[in-house]
């Protein structure tokens, strides 16, 4: 059962996490590098230009205020073309890097119509999830593994802002707009999480004295036992207790309750 799983299209996508992550460590690498470079040149320098007594002040071609070390072509216009040329090759690589990676988070993958869309709606104090039959949720979003999950973020009172830090996913509720992200987790992450992957929600947006514990919850259930869970839900029926009949929807439901208190 699993193998099948693990073939299923999806699995191979990248999650936005795992995306966030790689320019972070790709970010921090460079940075420790190029910095390590910087401040051992500099040390070198300092070393190699000390004071040990011996000036020859008549050699010594020192730059004044407001003139660039220019150098007339000498070897401190080399220097300084060099840094300024390898200082634009790094900041270029790294923004067509950052750039073309982003621009798949942007698009996400393509799930070829097979994406599931999800209205989410904030209110002070809590997140209510509308699925594409009109079932509706609160607190807790059930969602299939390997399957693209489009959500629609919008509000119904004040400014308030949908996020989960672990999928690195965060947008904006506004009333009156919608913003639109998306997340995918693997089969394997779900197994790797004993079967139901769970994600913290919070709001990020200061939305008045009940933003602190305005929280919420992503869970992620294999494929065939989010399809049982979602036929049992008949299209209009809201936060049925207990109702859908699924070894892995009891516990759902329970959640469901304690999260939206
Ligand atoms: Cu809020």
């Amino acid at each position: 059962m699993i193998d099948s799983l693990i073939l299923q299209q999806g699995s191979g996508w990248r999650a936005q996490a795992e995306v966030f992550d790689e320019i972070f460590f790709v970010f921090l690498a460079l940075g420790t590098l190029v910095g390590t470079i910087v401040v051992a040149y500099t040390l070198w320098n300092v070393y190699k230009y000390r004071d040990d007594g011996n000036r020859s002040d008549e050699k010594f071609d020192a730059p004044e205020v407001g003139e660039l070390p220019t150098g007339q072509g000498g070897p401190k216009a080399k220097k300084l073309f060099l840094s300024f040329g390898l200082s634009a090759i790094v900041v270029i690589s790294l923004v067509v890097y950052a750039y073309g990676i982003l621009l798949y988070v942007e698009d996400g993958p393509d799930a070829n119509g097979d994406n599931i869309e999800i209205m989410v709606e904030g209110y002070q104090y809590g997140w209510e999830y509308e699925y594409p039959n009109g079932h509706t949720e609160t607190g807790e979003m059930i969602v299939p593994a390997d399957t693209r999950i489009d959500i629609a973020v919008t509000s119904r009172d004040v400014w308030h802002n949908f996020g989960s830090s672990e999928l690195r996913i965060k947008s904006d509720a506004i009333p009156g707009d919608t913003n639109t992200n998306w997340f995918s987790v693997s089969s394997e992450e779900v197994q790797a999480q004993g079967g139901e992957a769970t994600y913290m929600v919070e709001c990020f947006e200061l939305c008045g004295p009940g933003h602190s514990a305005m929280e919420g919850q992503i869970t992620v259930v294999p494929q065939d036992e989010w399809e049982t869970w979602y036929e049992g839900t008949s299209g209009n029926s809201s936060n049925v207790e207990g109702g859908a009949g699924v070894d892995g929807a009891a516990s759902i439901d329970a959640a469901i309750g304690g999260a939206s208190a």
